[in-house]
């Protein structure tokens, strides 16, 4: 495995910078990275030349340099000139290995690339790395980008290869836009011809459940597997729950600071999420920060333009919650996430197929109410029964 140490900013509360770095290693694991070391700088404001202070850039230096280290992740963004700055300091000519400066971006965009299946996915990972690259080409730059045999960036020696380079970036992304726009038309056409059927989509911090879910109750197989980022594409499939039938999506996780250039290229695919009649923001509620979390995924839901739907809070992986016998769910907690916004709460094991029953019940009480919009004669004149 590649080798990386993690610089962190302090955080006032230090179980909150650990929770950063966590997350980052995890996030650093899911691209096939091994964590050695990590720093925390604690400064105000971060050095504008090299993000971190000169003593910590010392220390983070010799351990590279002890270690054979190949990246050193920070997990914060880095501006062009940092990011130049730094991979000049921590690369000088005696080294055996070179140190490669990734920011919390690239991370991400790197672990979306290696994720897209579909030709769109594929297409709006690309432009989102493209305009990350644009303006942190260097010669340096360039030559790791061959190295690690990248992303479409050609090496050159001279400031004039460097510039034919952001040419053709610039030519790839109109291109890539080109694209994106052609099947976005394709894809509106088909949402349109869906628009007589309540549409239900699953939302959520990254790693929470919403594949295991989405399976769960379509009896379809997306993977689902304990990695950041296991999902990019998105599946719609069709679901049927009492006598209604619907529409159940499922897409990319959040995370905080989700790249703006990701968000940005993946409108498209986000807008299954802005045009849902109803949202499902799935929580790992065994997760010591699920708060945060959720603080997260609305922010960005409100970021899309999707602030106002109708959500039901689906408070998932209860059973590890029994396990490490913490606060069994209970009203308690649910008056708690009301207090919060959220109306309608449900504690579920979407592995342990614990208390679907309920969730199938409350989905349904919604789903019957939006359809009631679509067909105002429809009469719900049965007694349903819910099978688990
Ligand atoms: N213990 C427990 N684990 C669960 C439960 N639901 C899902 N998991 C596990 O959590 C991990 C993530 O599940 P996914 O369904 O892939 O999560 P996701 O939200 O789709 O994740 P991304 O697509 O990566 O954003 C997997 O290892 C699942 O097996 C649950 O109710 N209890
Ligand atoms: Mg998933």
């Amino acid at each position: 495995m590649i080798k990386a140490v993690l610089v962190a900013l302090a955080d006032r509360n230090p179980e909150i910078t650990n929770e950063h770095l966590d997350e980052l290693a995890f996030l650093a694991e899911t691209a096939g990275i091994e964590t050695k070391q990590q720093f925390v700088q604690r400064l105000e404001t971060p050095d504008v030349r090299t993000f971190v202070g000169k003593g910590k850039l010392a220390e983070i230096t010799a351990f590279v340099v002890n270690h054979e280290i190949e990246n050193v992740i920070f997990d914060d963004d880095l501006s062009p000139s940092q990011l130049r700055n730094l991979e000049k300091e921590l690369n000088t000519p005696e080294r055996p290995v070179k140190v490669r400066v990734y920011d919390r971006s690239l991370l991400i965009l790197d672990i979306f690339s290696m994720r897209a299946q579909t030709a769109q996915a594929r297409a709006q990972v690309e432009l989102a790395m493209n305009q990350y690259l644009l303006p942190r080409l260097t010669r340096l730059w360039t030559h790791l980008e061959r190295q690690r045999g990248g992303t479409g960036t050609r090496g050159g020696a001279g400031e004039r290869e460097i510039e034919t380079d952001r040419r053709n970036i610039r030519y790839r992304i109109s291109l890539l836009k080109d694209e994106l726009e052609k099947i976005d038309k394709q894809r509106k056409t088909q949402r349109k011809s869906r628009s007589n059927i309540v549409r239900v989509a699953l939302v959520g911090y990254t790693n929470v459940g919403k594949s295991t879910l989405m399976n769960l109750l379509s009896k379809s197989a997306v993977k689902a597997e304990n990695k950041l980022f296991a999902t990019v594409d998105a599946t719609v499939r069709k679901v049927v729950i009492g006598d209604i039938p619907f529409l159940l999506s499922d897409t990319v996780g959040f995370i905080r600071k989700l790249p703006h250039h990701l968000i940005e290229s993946f409108k498209s695919t986000l807008d299954e999420v802005r045009e849902s009649d109803i949202l499902l923001h799935v929580v790992d509620v065994a997760h010591p920060f699920h708060d945060n979390q959720i603080e997260v995924v609305k922010n960005t839901l409100t970021e899309l333009g999707a602030g106002n739907i109708t959500t039901i809070l689906v408070l998932n992986k209860m059973d590890l919650l029994e396990k490490n016998d913490q606060s069994v769910p209970g009203d308690e907690l649910k008056g708690y996430y009301r207090q919060h916004g959220f109306e309608k709460v449900v504690f579920i094991s979407a592995e342990k197929k614990e208390n679907i029953k309920e969730l199938k019940r409350i989905l349904f009480e919604e789903v019957k109410r939006k359809h009631l919009m679509i067909y105002p004669n429809y009469v719900a004149g049965t007694e349903f029964v819910f099978s688990e």
